[in-house]
C-alpha cells in the first residue's frame, strides 16, 4: 500500500476510530520503511507528514507516528530496522491495550445493568463485550451518532455478539438517561488537564449523565493521552464537509452549515478513565503523559513547518 493511498483511506474515513487510525498508520509506515531505498530519514519524514495531515483530532495518530519516528541507528539499515521494530511494537500496544481495557472496565459493570454508548469505539465496546462474555446480563443503548451514523456499526457489532441492543437518535439521550446505569464512551484525545475529546455529542451526553447521576466512564488507551497539550497546544477539532449534514437543496439556501466532528467534555463530568494500566480519575492525565509517553517528541517544530507543503 502506498502512503498516499493509506492517507486517503484515513481522510475519507474508510479507516476510522482513533485506535484503528493509529494502527493503520503504523502499518503503512512500516510497509513504507521496508521499501525505502535511499535517504531514509528524509523519505520517512515525508511519509509521516502525509499520514499526520489526514485527520487532526485523534492524538493516537500523532503518538503512533511519533513513536515510530523516534527510531535510532547509525546507518540507514539500522534506522530502518528500528523503525520497523517500533511500528510492530505500536501495533501490539493497540491490540493488547484494547483487551486489557476490556478486562479492567468489565469489572466496573454490574450484572443486570444498562449501558449507554455513543459513536463506535473499539475500546468502549471491548468493555461491554467482555462484561457480557463474563456472563453478566447487560443491555446497551447506542446513539446513531449523526452525521456519519457510526452508531449503526455499533449496533451491528453488538448484535453479532448477541447483546440486547437498542438504537436511539442522538437527541433522545436525555429522554432515556434515567434508564441507564452507566455511560461508556471512547476517546480521540485526553488532554493534560483530563478533558476528553470524542465524537460530537459526547459532551451533551456527559451533561445529561451528570444531572441524572449516572457514572460516565471513558475507555482510553494511554496512547490517547496528548503530550502536545502538556506543551500548551490546543486540540484541533476537525470540521468536516457540510454535505455530511444536509442535502444539496438545503446547502444551496443562504445559510451556514457547521459540522464539527468532535467536542470537548471537561474533566468534571468524567468519573473514571479506563486505561490498559488501570482505572484512573481524569486528574491523573498528567502522570500518564509524563510516565507513559515520556519518549522524545520527534521534532514537532520541524514537523509543523514542513506540514505546510502538504496542505
Ligand atoms: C470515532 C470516535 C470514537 C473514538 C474512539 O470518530 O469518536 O469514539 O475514536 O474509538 P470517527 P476507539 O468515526 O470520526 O473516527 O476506541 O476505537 O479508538
Amino acid at each position: 500500500m502506498e502512503i498516499e493511498e493509506a492517507a486517503k483511506k484515513i481522510k475519507n474515513m474508510e479507516v476510522r476510530g482513533a485506535a484503528n487510525i493509529a494502527k493503520f498508520a503504523a502499518l503503512a509506515l512500516k510497509e513504507f520503511a521496508l521499501k525505502v531505498e535511499s535517504n531514509f530519514d528524509e523519505k520517512m519524514k515525508k511519509a509521516a507528514l502525509i499520514l499526520l495531515n489526514t485527520r487532526p483530532t485523534a492524538v493516537s495518530l500523532f503518538n503512533a507516528i511519533n513513536y515510530i519516528m523516534s527510531y535510532k541507528g547509525e546507518t540507514d539499515e539500522k534506522r530502518r530496522e528500528d523503525a520497523i521494530k517500533r511500528a510492530e511494537e505500536f501495533i501490539e500496544w493497540v491490540d493488547t491495550a484494547r483487551e486489557k481495557i476490556g478486562e479492567i472496565g468489565a469489572k466496573r459493570i454490574r450484572d443486570n445493568s444498562t449501558v449507554l454508548t455513543h459513536c463506535n469505539s473499539s475500546a468502549a465496546l471491548s468493555i461491554i463485550k467482555t462484561a457480557y462474555k463474563q456472563g453478566k446480563k447487560i443491555e446497551v443503548f447506542a446513539t446513531e451518532s449523526r452525521p456519519r451514523m457510526q452508531g449503526h456499526l455499533t449496533v451491528k457489532e453488538l448484535s453479532e455478539e448477541g447483546i440486547p441492543t437498542t438504537l436511539i437518535v442522538d437527541s433522545a439521550v436525555r429522554h432515556f438517561i434515567n434508564e441507564m446505569d452507566y455511560v461508556v464512551v471512547g476517546a480521540d484525545t485526553i488532554t493534560v488537564n483530563g478533558a476528553l475529546i470524542n465524537k460530537i455529542g459526547t459532551s451533551q451526553i456527559a451533561l445529561a449523565a451528570k444531572e441524572a447521576r449516572i457514572p460516565f466512564m471513558v475507555a482510553a488507551e494511554t496512547y490517547k493521552f496528548s503530550p502536545k497539550t502538556l506543551f500548551g497546544e490546543l486540540v484541533v477539532i476537525e470540521e468536516r464537509d457540510p454535505s455530511e449534514v444536509a442535502p444539496e437543496e438545503i446547502l444551496k439556501l443562504p445559510i451556514k452549515v457547521r459540522n464539527p466532528a468532535f467536542d470537548v467534555t471537561p474533566r468534571d463530568y468524567i468519573d473514571l478513565i479506563i486505561t490498559e494500566i488501570g482505572a484512573i480519575p481524569p486528574e491523573m492525565a498528567y502522570l500518564i503523559i509524563k510516565e507513559r509517553l515520556g519518549y522524545a517528541i520527534f521534532d514537532m517544530e520541524e514537523l509543523k513547518l514542513s506540514a505546510k507543503h502538504f496542505d
